[in-house]
């Protein structure tokens, strides 16, 4: 009887583990169109302000990566993307965060910078080049396998 409480107490504590795991997911896509890939400016905060990044956000307790992207892209760009493979390691954040990102492509609709300063679409050639925020740089080199 003890045995069976303790267990069911376990499987509630490993449950909320990986809630909690879970949400220090900060999800980014990586959309590719006609060998591009869009990037978006930053307009806060200050600090940030001006960098670029891609798309995404922080996955929402109990919601699924893939859903947060999708439903970041649709806050950010105003359009559905399809979510695919997971390009690159996870890249710590500050405090006990990971950036993740996914390949993403457009289902429909053309991508605005609805809470950036700018969005634009660019080559294999150009990513090195670009003021990024200190996480996405570290993925540039995957991120011109997955254009090239
Ligand atoms: N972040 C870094 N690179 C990215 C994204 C989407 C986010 N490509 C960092 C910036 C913030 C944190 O993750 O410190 C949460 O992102 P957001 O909710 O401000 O987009
Ligand atoms: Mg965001």
């Amino acid at each position: 009887m003890a045995l069976r409480v303790l267990q069911k107490r376990s499987a509630l504590l490993a449950a909320r583990c990986e809630e909690l795991r879970a949400a220090r997911v900060v999800v980014g896509a990586a959309i590719v169109r006609d060998g591009r890939l869009l990037a978006q400016q930053r307009s806060y905060p200050e600090s940030h302000a001006g960098q670029w990044e891609l798309p995404g956000g922080r996955v929402e307790p109990g919601e699924k990566p893939t859903d947060a992207l999708v439903r970041e892209c649709v806050e950010e760009l105003g359009v559905p993307v399809a979510v695919g493979e997971q390009v690159g390691p996870d890249v710590p954040l500050k405090k006990d965060m990971v950036l993740r990102i996914y390949a993403a492509s457009l289902v429909g609709g053309e991508p605005e910078a609805l809470e950036h300063n700018a969005v634009r679409w660019l080559t294999a050639d150009e990513l090195p080049g670009v003021d990024w925020l200190p996480a996405d740089r570290v993925l540039v080199p995957a991120l011109q396998t997955l254009l090239n």
